[in-house]
């Protein structure tokens, strides 16, 4: 397989299992990405990525670039060389961070100045042209385009201008994008409004036709943004759908920021392909775990003297070795392993419902797979 190539292993309804080739190996969807914002799942060494079978780790071009900082990422010779990975990795552009972490920021049709209130508050701008070549120099196996993301509720103007200006970004970000080891995905906005969402894929069809026809680039994927930004759950849904089959049906779709088991066994019905999230890695450190009967808190009490697994249907190593009681102690101590054995449960939870979706939709049999998961107790538990 040429790098970037797709193969639709096998759909069943809409519910896709693909396989991509990358430079660091290939990746086999429905899957979910652990996040490595600053270059590390917190608590995690590559080791056990590798054990917890993550298939790509995606960091972020905003916490990179304000620290180390981009020579140094490229000086070590890429993002994962500076962090001994060897897996196919992913950078998220940043501007989402740019918009939900409350910066000083003006955006303005040629890009976006920001004063960097999280590090030392010194001031920087970015148009697709820069942030397209911070990404190549980060030189992660995927980029993403630099994109605006509006909250929710939003008034449908500004919604609109933030598709508008999304798509005008994604056709700079392509033709300033030349690395050929590198994909670059365009991401489709449009808020919870159909309309607006299909007008968005529309452009960024449009947009990849006029590239190719120059000798350029295609789009790697598609990523699927603007969404799990506050709305009631189900609203989602009622536009997802329909935006995901929209998309190319040959590229990999990937809903931003998503997490949520019983959100991805839905997503993955629809249409979609690859996840991120920080959610079993934050609420790991927090002391929640995800389990097949619903999330468990492990400061609960009536852990104190479970000498039982955490998840008696978990085969992660953690769920091999250790015991609630011992977990809860950790997590009551405030001992840093309680906050990485959680996250590796937790990342091999989500890991493994997407190995065994992705089986499902080899075996014909994602429509059962869906109905197990929505009647199991782990469901109703968002
Ligand atoms: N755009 C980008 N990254 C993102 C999002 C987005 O809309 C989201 C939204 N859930 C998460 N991460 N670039
Ligand atoms: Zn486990």
């Amino acid at each position: 397989m040429a790098l970037f190539d797709v193969t639709i292993d096998a759909t069943c309804g809409n519910a896709r299992a693909l396989t991509f080739e990358t430079a660091h190996g290939q990746v086999h969807t429905p899957m979910f990405m652990p996040v490595g914002t600053h270059a590390t799942v917190k608590g995690i060494t590559v080791d056990q990525l590798h054990e917890l079978k993550s298939q790509v780790v995606l960091a972020n071009t905003y916490h990179l670039y304000m620290r180390p900082g981009v020579d140094i990422v490229e000086a070590a010779g890429g993002v994962q060389k500076f962090m001994n990975y060897d897996g196919p990795m992913l950078t998220d552009s940043g501007g989402f961070q740019l918009f939900s972490l409350d910066h000083m920021m003006k955006t303005d049709p040629d890009g976006v100045s920001f004063q960097a209130r999280d590090y030392d508050g010194s001031k920087h701008r970015w148009t697709p042209e820069s942030n397209m070549e911070i990404q190549q120099r980060i030189g992660a196996d995927i980029a993403m385009q630099l994109d605006q993301c509006v909250g929710y509720p939003e008034t449908r103007e500004r919604v609109e201008a933030s598709t508008k200006l999304s798509w005008e970004w994604a056709e700079r970000c392509l033709a300033a994008h030349t690395r050929e080891d590198q994909a670059l995905f365009g991401i489709v906005q449009g808020g919870m409004h159909l309309d607006l969402r299909l007008e968005s894929v529309r452009h960024l069809i449009e947009i990849e036709e006029r590239s190719i026809a120059a000798g350029h680039k295609r789009f790697g994927g598609f990523g699927i943004g603007g969404y799990s930004v506050g709305e009631p759950h189900d609203v989602m849904f009622e536009t997802l759908g329909t935006v995901a089959q929209a998309c190319p049906e040959d590229r990999p779709r990937y809903l931003m920021g998503v997490g949520n088991p019983t959100t991805l066994v839905r997503a993955v019905r629809e249409g979609v392909d690859m996840f991120d999230c920080v959610l079993p890695t934050r609420t790991g450190r927090m002391g929640t775990a995800f389990s097949s009967q619903g999330r468990m808190n492990l400061r609960n009490a009536k852990y104190k003297v479970d000498f039982t697994p955490l998840d008696h249907e978990c085969s992660c190593p953690v769920c091999q070795n250790y015991t609630r009681a011992y977990l809860r102690h950790l997590v009551k101590q405030n001992e840093m392993l309680g906050g990485i054995l959680l996250s590796m449960h937790n990342l091999h939870f989500l890991i493994d419902l997407m190995a065994r979706a992705r089986q499902a939709v080899l075996d014909g049999e994602y429509e059962a797979f869906y109905q197990e998961w929505m009647a199991s107790p782990g469901a109703n538990d968002y």
